[in-house]
């Protein structure tokens, strides 16, 4: 292509990223960070050839609507893509790409950390200490639960899924997962992982479950309340993957009633609103979505933006071109 591609980055991305940008596209940036309104983004689409959106940027099908012809690509800044209409984008000759695996192990980690800081109270516990509450050790005060030896029952087993299994069967947990198949018998084998075909059996009988399977119209309030119910009462929850797989008010009254241990969530039905009973609770360990949030992902998935971008210019197919079957 003889002219540079207009790019509008919608939100502040790493100075390297930006910068490399700057080098390859005509790139405007959000200096400001400030999100979009509708509005904008509409005016950002209109002027773009191609637009970099975020997790925060809702581009459905009303906004698409009023696309500028020039926009061919957008290129999400992140691996989910329930923010974005795929299917109407397509429709009007314009291609998705995403970022996954560059923020499989972070994600993967703080999933591990939620489950740790649940199932042991290491927020409340450093809560007490920073309060000036801690007068002294006792052998019945600020007691957890071991995880050693339990059951993690994993909901979606791609590339995060996997890697939470590979750090659970570390720490002891065996791995249980439900997914819309079962991976080959080698990963089945390497991580000794159970297959369950029925999410209902699985969660009556696992101790921690974790989501890691996308946001899609298939996925939409997967923990229902009926579902959520079927938990022990020792169970914990944890949400690395998007808000909206959870019935979170179910949720919240689930843990208020005592009726399910705790919860680990870094995500959110209504971003970045949270269900206020959740706000209340000493049981939940609550992250504002940081599951992606090191210097090392968030530049590697600047990285495969460019890469999405600059391949598509050339004419080529993007490697990381989203096609509407895969959700
Ligand atoms: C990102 C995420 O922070 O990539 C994803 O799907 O949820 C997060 O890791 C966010 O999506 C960036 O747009």
């Amino acid at each position: 292509m003889a002219q540079k591609p207009k790019v509008v980055v919608t939100r502040k991305l790493p100075d390297p990223v930006e910068t490399r940008m700057r080098e390859l596209f005509d790139t405007e940036l959000n200096p400001t960070d400030r999100a979009m309104t509708p509005d904008e983004l509409v005016e950002a689409l209109q002027r773009a050839d191609v637009l970099v959106p975020t997790v925060t940027d809702r581009i459905d099908s009303r906004i698409l609507s009023r696309a500028g012809p020039n926009l061919r690509l957008i290129a999400n800044f992140g691996a989910g893509v329930d923010n974005i209409d795929v299917a109407t984008a397509n429709a009007r000759g314009v291609t998705v790409t995403n970022t996954p695996g560059v923020l499989t192990e972070d994600t993967a980690d703080m999933t591990m950390a939620l489950i740790l800081a649940a199932a042991r109270r290491v927020v409340e516990g450093a809560q007490v200490v920073q309060t000036g509450g801690f007068s002294g050790w006792s052998p019945t005060w600020m007691l957890g639960r071991r995880i050693a030896g339990k059951r993690l029952g994993i909901i979606g087993m791609g590339r995060i899924g996997q890697a939470v299994a590979r750090r659970a069967k570390a720490f002891g947990l065996s791995i249980h997962y439900h997914n819309r198949k079962p991976v080959s018998p080698r990963i089945a084998e390497e991580l000794e992982a159970t297959y369950w075909e029925s999410l209902d059996q699985m969660m009556a009988r696992m101790d921690v479950i974790s989501i890691n399977c996308p946001h899609t119209p298939g996925t939409f309030h997967l923990l229902s309340a009926r579902r959520l119910k079927l938990l022990q009462p020792h169970a914990i929850v944890v949400n690395t993957a998007r808000g909206e797989v959870i019935d979170e008010p179910a949720l919240a009254n689930m843990l208020a009633r005592g009726e399910i241990a705790g919860a680990g969530l870094d995500v959110y039905e209504n971003e970045p609103a949270i269900n206020p009973k959740l706000l209340k609770l000493p049981n939940v360990v609550l992250l504002p979505h940081m599951g992606s949030a090191t210097v090392e992902s968030r530049i590697d998935m600047g990285e495969k933006v460019i890469i999405n971008i600059k391949t598509f210019m050339d004419g080529h197919r993007p490697p990381d071109r989203v096609i509407p079957a895969m959700l």
